[in-house]
């Protein structure tokens, strides 16, 4: 996430609520390195403060560096009216699992909207019906 979308959280007034793990190192990418072999540079960050970015952006923010308070920040953040984030610092090796895709290409993303606004692409026939089209103008 950019620093303009979360602006524009604040800005459109969009209720999201932000959890970052918050294990100051790109440490998936240190993983990588190590596992090819290379001496790891780079990949640890700097301590940033992400609920005083949010804050400053006009949102609700909090900082968990306790495990007791995690609980109560994600509480607050829930019942926050507007967009709210919530700065958890994890363990430095800890990572956050890549997340996985469970919508096949041919369901639908939202009841009652048809596939065409499907994100997936175009639906087959006005593609087969373009891809027939041009074949035409070849032929
Ligand atoms: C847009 C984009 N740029 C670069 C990458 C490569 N990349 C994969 S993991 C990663 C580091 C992520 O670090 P962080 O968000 O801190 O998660 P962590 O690995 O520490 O859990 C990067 C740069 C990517 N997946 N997407
Ligand atoms: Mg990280």
């Amino acid at each position: 996430m950019l620093l303009g979308e979360v602006l524009t959280l604040s800005q459109r007034k969009l209720p999201v609520k932000i959890v970052v793990f918050n294990n100051g190192a790109l440490s998936f990418v240190d993983l990588e390195m190590k596992a090819a072999g290379i001496v790891t540079f780079g990949t640890e960050l700097i301590d940033t403060d992400f609920a005083a970015i949010a804050g400053a952006a006009g949102m609700f923010g909090a900082r968990v560096e306790k495990p007791d308070e995690l609980e109560g920040a994600l509480r607050e953040a829930f019942s926050y009216d507007g967009a709210a984030l919530v700065d958890v610092r994890t363990a430095r090796h800890e990572l956050a699992l890549p997340t996985k895709l469970t919508l096949r290409p041919d369901q639908r993303l939202l009841p009652g909207r048809d596939q065409d606004s499907c994100p997936a692409g175009p639906p087959k026939s006005s593609s087969s019906a373009r891809r027939s089209r041009r074949q035409r103008e070849i032929e």
